[in-house]
């Protein structure tokens, strides 16, 4: 988790069900570092079938698997963590929903926190996450409406943050704008619909993955 850079999420809105599997055998074998399912406005059932297909390709590739929301079924699923939203309540009681519902206890549950300024991951880094989401940083498709908050804290962040804790620029990345985001001192990033929506993802998350690898290499650290 520590040396995660590129975390990738298979997202139910622009990938079917009967793709799901195809496609996240794609985003490891091109290198993603952490796997997220993100299935908004889908039921329990659904959930439950895709992560089940999911976690086995995952777990092959040594890549955790993360739940988006939902850390009552990531418990009984036996993910490797659960991403929760600035809306979904405190860090504590996630874990106690998640503590209440586990099968198998294992060492380390992963929880991250989406935050949406500098004092929000200041406060997810308080609280005791595991890692953050920083974001939008650019205009996205997949979370409309939400605005960017552009590039200019990313450093104050990763200072503050990202030096602590896993910290992941997010929103509106793509390959075409990658660099920009490192430039601005992004270590860490999520991409969805760049990769998602290429026509070779496996080749598309390779390139990303290097552009990101690249860069760190070249700071040293
Ligand atoms: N969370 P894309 S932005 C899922 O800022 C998500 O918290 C965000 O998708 C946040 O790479 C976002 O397609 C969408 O822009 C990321």
């Amino acid at each position: 988790m520590r040396n995660a850079r590129l975390y990738c999420i298979l997202d139910l809105g622009y990938v079917t069900e009967a793709d799901a599997s195809a496609t996240t055998a794609g985003l490891l074998a091109g290198g993603a570092d952490l796997l997220q399912l993100r299935a908004k406005n889908k039921d329990h059932a659904t959930i439950r079938r895709v992560a089940e297909m999911l976690m086995p390709l995952c777990r092959a590739a040594g890549v955790p698997f993360i739940l988006n929301d939902f850390p009552e079924l990531a418990a009984e699923l036996g993910a490797d963590g659960v991403h929760i939203g600035q809306d979904d309540g405190p860090l504590a009681d996630a874990k106690s929903i998640f503590q209440s519902k586990i099968q198998n206890p294992k060492s380390k549950i992963l929880f991250g926190r989406s935050t949406h300024s500098l004092d929000q991951a200041r406060a997810a880094l308080a609280e005791g996450f595991d890692y953050i989401g920083f974001g939008p940083l650019f205009p996205t498709p997949t979370k409309a409406g939400r605005p960017a908050i552009g590039l200019g804290d990313i450093a104050a962040m990763e200072r503050e943050v990202g030096s602590k804790i896993p910290a992941f620029c997010i929103g509106g990345i793509k390959r075409a704008n990658l660099s920009e985001a490192l430039a601005a001192g992004a270590r860490r990033v999520v991409i969805v619909s760049d990769l998602l929506t290429a026509p070779l993802v496996e080749s598309a998350t390779r390139a990303a993955a290097s552009l990101v690898g690249e860069h760190h290499k070249d700071q040293h650290d």
